[in-house]
């Protein structure tokens, strides 16, 4: 059939390049992205009669349009819509790497998360309770260690079934509270007006919209400054950015405090 097109997203030394290595081996290309000096990797991995190309992202801890790298990694999912993002998480410091999964996963492509470095995690004496992680996150969660290529079979496996819909996928929506979800649905109303918007996912757009992002509101041609000065409070889209950020990070600390058991003695010094 067709090639499956997945994208390789995490924080920076979170395992991307070693898994990317452990899956496409010497089937490799090193590239620049269009216009930049950052390097593009991309690469051909087989699973069964499945050709599976993979595209390794530069590494972001967030998707916000404040860095080069994180408007490449949100450009090449949200423009190019690989089949799956499998989402490297660098498993010993769970919490923090989870803060960009809750934003892919509300990016709306189907995310994959691989919960890397379990060879560490074990040695530590943390107990991630991988079934609760994905039940809570809606998102396929698979241990893996890429530096020893354990766990690739097992995700490719889930990558393939996924991208041909044999897995039901119902990833989790972060509740923002009344006020800001009134506003989410007023403005995802506004949108369905707006044949910019179209082809994006609407309540991603919407939080961005909110957010004040200003690559997105150029994209949708929105006037920036008539958003941002309709209420005469300058300050007003910066509180909402705050809070959005908060509300992800509420939502974050709950699923770890469920699903991860860290030693006591350590409870105050990793992460
Ligand atoms: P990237 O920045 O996300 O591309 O991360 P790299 O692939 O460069 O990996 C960062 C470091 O973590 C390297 O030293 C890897 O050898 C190491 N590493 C990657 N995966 C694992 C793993 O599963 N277990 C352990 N112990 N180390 C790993
Ligand atoms: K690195
Ligand atoms: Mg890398």
């Amino acid at each position: 059939g067709n090639n499956i097109n997945i994208a390789l997203a995490g924080n920076p030394n979170s395992g991307k390049t070693t898994l990317f290595n452990a899956l496409t081996g010497s089937r490799q290309y090193v590239g620049n992205w269009p216009g930049v000096t950052v390097e593009k990797k991309e690469g051909k991995t087989r699973y069964n009669d499945e050709e599976i190309v993979v595209v390794d992202l530069p590494g972001t801890y967030s998707l916000s349009p404040y860095s080069l790298e994180e408007v490449i990694a949100r450009n090449y999912i949200v423009e190019e819509s690989p089949n799956v993002v499998v989402n490297v998480v660098d498993a010993t410091n769970i919490e923090r790497n989870l803060y960009l999964s809750i934003q892919l996963i509300e990016l709306g492509t189907p995310v994959v998360i691989a919960l890397n470095m379990m060879d560490m995690v074990e040695k530590m004496g943390i107990n991630i309770e991988v079934k609760k992680l994905s039940k809570m996150l809606g998102v396929p969660v698979v241990p893996i260690v890429a530096s020893k290529k354990k766990g690739i079979e097992e995700l490719l496996d889930v990558v393939v079934r996924l991208s041909k819909g044999e897995i039901e996928y119902n990833p989790c929506v972060v509740d923002y509270g009344k006020d800001l979800e009134e506003k989410i649905s007023e403005t995802i109303e506004s949108l369905k007006l707006n044949p910019l918007a179209k082809k994006y996912n609407l309540r991603w757009l919407a939080i961005k919209v909110i957010e004040g992002d200003e690559k997105v509101l150029k994209t949708l041609n929105i006037d920036d400054e008539e958003e941002s000065f309709e209420d005469d409070e300058i300050s007003l889209l910066d509180d909402y950015e705050s809070i959005i950020a908060d509300k992800k990070y509420q939502f974050i600390t709950e699923i770890v405090s469920k699903a991860v058991n860290k030693p006591k003695d350590e409870k105050l010094t990793t992460s």
